[in-house]
């Protein structure tokens, strides 16, 4: 009985000193699709670009992260990622933190609008990747939404 009591103390302690630890340890990143826009409605059969920011802030330098591990994911389609046309640092928010600029082809969308969605819906997008070796590898995720537009059930 005691011996349950002192794994079970244990594994608070663990779970504890693991959130002490430093903000980008526990992998989540700040994402704004489409910066400057707020809900962010995107036209997937666009032949446009669409940009994604991940922000940085006074506990999160964004330059930590490994640019080429980047992806586009999403958590309803675990078989669909997304790589960035490129990338640039860029202060996108104006608040004096640099930001990690991400451009994709608006059309890498479609793959994750198949069946999910339909014109007008919400759709969750994730930004996955890690930090560079240096700063531990450690994985980072974070998600936003967007408005699909142009988009029917079944196909196009
Ligand atoms: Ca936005
Ligand atoms: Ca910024």
């Amino acid at each position: 009985m005691k011996k349950k009591i002192l794994i079970i103390f244990l594994i608070v302690l663990i779970i504890f000193a693991a959130t002490l630890s430093s903000a980008s340890a526990n992998g989540e990143v700040c994402v704004d699709i489409k910066p400057g826009s707020d809900p962010n409605p995107v036209n997937v059969k666009s032949k446009g670009v669409l940009p994604i920011a991940i922000l940085g802030d006074e506990s999160f330098d964004i330059t930590a992260i490994d640019p080429s591990t980047v992806q586009l994911a999403s958590p309803l389609h675990d078989d669909v990622v997304a790589d960035p046309l490129r990338w640039s640092y860029e202060d996108t928010n104006g608040d004096g933190y640099t930001d990690l600029l991400l451009r994709y082809k608006t059309q890498v969308l479609i793959p994750f609008t198949v069946t999910t969605v339909a014109h007008g819906d919400e759709m969750e997008l994730q930004i996955v990747g890690e930090l560079k070796a240096e700063f531990g590898g450690i994985p980072i995720v974070g998600s936003d939404v967007i408005i699909v537009l142009n988009k029917m059930y079944n196909g196009d």
